[in-house]
């Protein structure tokens, strides 16, 4: 049985791969850099996203789509930022697949759009696997879920490009090792740019703006996703 699993697997990935590969075209040509998120559930995607996406709105055209199994609940609260949302619900599937991200983007024109982000479903192991098309990925790892967890989930770490720490104002309370936890993230990816960040009490976020700045700049003039005439981020 197994090697069937494996082909039938291989054969969604290629599929996937594709749309992604177009998707991430049409993201160019329409000039919006995307930014998705992966983390555990709970881990704070939501709560990081509603805050960058308030701070960016004064000077950027931002949008959000957002993957979970069940309910609009995260849509709701990020639509208080008074960005457009849209809240994918994927029923039985752990993640978000590059066709789910197509089709929720009907209706919506993409070059009125500066930066679009992408919450996934909360999971560290199936997200892994599945381009969505975006320029920037982010893998979350809240102070309070445990410092081994890039240790036990590593292909989410090698997948991403930087990994942002949440929940910092808990760190004491979860007495959290953050030195443990920094070793483990450059353990699995040697390298790996580590930000740290509260959404609560907004410590940390000047840094990631200046970050995702810096990328949009650099991945964007080479792909056309951050392209002059798009909107400008200031921090
Ligand atoms: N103390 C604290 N709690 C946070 C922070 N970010 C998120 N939370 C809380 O953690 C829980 C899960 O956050 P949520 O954003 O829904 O996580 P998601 O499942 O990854 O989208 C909620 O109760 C949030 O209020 C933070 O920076 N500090
Ligand atoms: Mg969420």
């Amino acid at each position: 049985m197994e090697p069937r699993i494996l082909q039938v697997r291989t054969r969604i990935l290629k599929d996937n791969d594709k749309v992604a590969r177009d998707l991430r075209r049409r993201f160019d040509d329409a000039g919006v850099f995307v930014v998705s998120l992966v983390s555990s559930p709970g881990a704070g995607k939501t709560t990081f996203l509603q805050k960058t996406l308030t701070l960016l709105r004064p000077s950027l055209r931002v949008a959000a789509l957002v993957g979970d199994l069940a309910t609009d609940n995260d849509a709701k609260r990020l639509q208080e930022s008074g960005a457009p949302v849209r809240q994918i619900v994927t029923g039985t599937v752990c993640h978000l697949e590059a066709a789910m991200v197509e089709r929720s983007l009907d209706g919506w024109a993409l070059d009125e759009l500066d930066i679009l982000f992408i919450e996934n479903v909360g999971n560290l192991v199936c997200p892994a696997s599945y381009d969505l098309g975006e320029h920037l990925r982010l893998v979350l790892l809240s102070t309070t879920e445990g410092e081994d967890k890039p240790l036990k989930y590593p292909t989410i770490f090698n997948t991403a490009d930087i990994a942002i720490i949440t929940k910092t104002d808990m760190a004491a309370a979860a007495e959290f090792d953050r030195t443990a936890a920094v070793a483990a993230i450059q353990s699995v990816r040697p390298g790996m740019e580590v930000l740290e960040v509260s959404a609560r009490t907004g410590a940390g976020m000047d840094a990631w703006l200046t970050y995702l700045k810096s990328r949009r700049d650099v991945i964007g003039e080479r792909t056309g996703a951050g392209r002059i005439g798009a909107g400008q981020i200031t921090t």
